[in-house]
């Protein structure tokens, strides 16, 4: 079955470009994803099909109206059923891949794209949930619904390669990824850690996993505390802690 986005937007035209290609298109292509775009303005009455309005009260800005939204939200039920509604707004819960997690088990998916300068807050009755992708202000919702159908789409069964899932599963245990190199063995004079080209996949696994735990420790503190360390990532941090000199990128931010 494949995951089905509807997206609600005054600006559909921005999606296609992005959403048709890569592993978004690729998974389309394999029918493993299936996105709907409406147009809020089809939804909006009256000649002038406006979808926003001055706020009560004054103040700058426009403020997207309610009646327009719902009526797409109620046309897109009467279509395809009543799918997980979530509003895209710089004020919802912050996006984490938990929460991608959680999305990605839904069957339907309606992402509604709010403006910055608000939507009518007798909106959030007609939504399931509120989703910020982060602490900064986009001019709308639009991009962080891709966000959304880019996270989630690489968790659906049969969009990404074994490997990927696999790497995948890392950040999903709560730590940085390990540096990765490809040839060449020398580029501009900076060489690749010996101990990727020796062949022995312990020593490999090893530094990998103490790299990720440095690399976690370092740049993020916060992800870092919430760790449950074993003996052994215990004994590879201490190991690197009592090396002459850090060469790993640890020291970033520092300088
Ligand atoms: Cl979901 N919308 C807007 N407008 N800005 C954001 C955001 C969403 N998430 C972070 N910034």
């Amino acid at each position: 079955m494949p995951l089905v986005v509807d997206i609600v937007t005054i600006f559909p035209e921005m999606f296609s470009p992005v959403l048709s290609v890569s592993m978004t298109g690729r998974a389309q292509q394999r029918g493993c994803l299936v996105v709907h775009l409406t147009n809020v303005r089809d939804h909006a009455p009256g000649r002038h099909r406006s979808t926003d309005d001055t706020p009560y009260g004054g103040g700058s800005g426009m403020v997207m109206r309610a009646e327009p939204l719902i009526a797409a939200l109620e046309a897109i039920e009467s279509a395809r059923g009543r799918g997980h509604r979530v509003l895209l707004t710089p004020a919802g819960t912050l996006l984490t891949q938990a929460l991608v997690r959680e999305l990605a088990r839904r069957p339907h998916l309606v992402l509604v794209c709010g403006r910055y300068e608000g939507v009518d807050e007798r909106v959030s009755a007609y939504v399931d949930q509120e989703i910020s992708i982060g602490d900064y202000v986009l001019s709308g919702g639009e991009l962080a619904a891709m966000v959304i159908v880019d996270a989630v789409a690489r968790l659906q069964p049969g969009v990404l390669h074994n490997e990927q899932s696999a790497a995948q599963e890392s950040f999903e245990h709560g730590l940085l990824e390990y540096p990765q190199y490809t040839r060449p063995a020398v580029f501009r004079g900076a060489d690749v850690p010996e101990v990727l080209l020796s062949g022995n996949h312990e020593r490999i696994r090893r530094w990998r996993r103490q790299q990720a735990l440095v690399r976690t420790r370092a740049r993020r503190p916060d992800l870092f505390r919430q760790l449950v360390l074993s003996s052994e990532d215990e004994q590879l941090l201490r190991e690197h802690d009592q090396r002459p000199q850090a060469t790993t990128g640890e020291m970033e931010g520092t300088r």
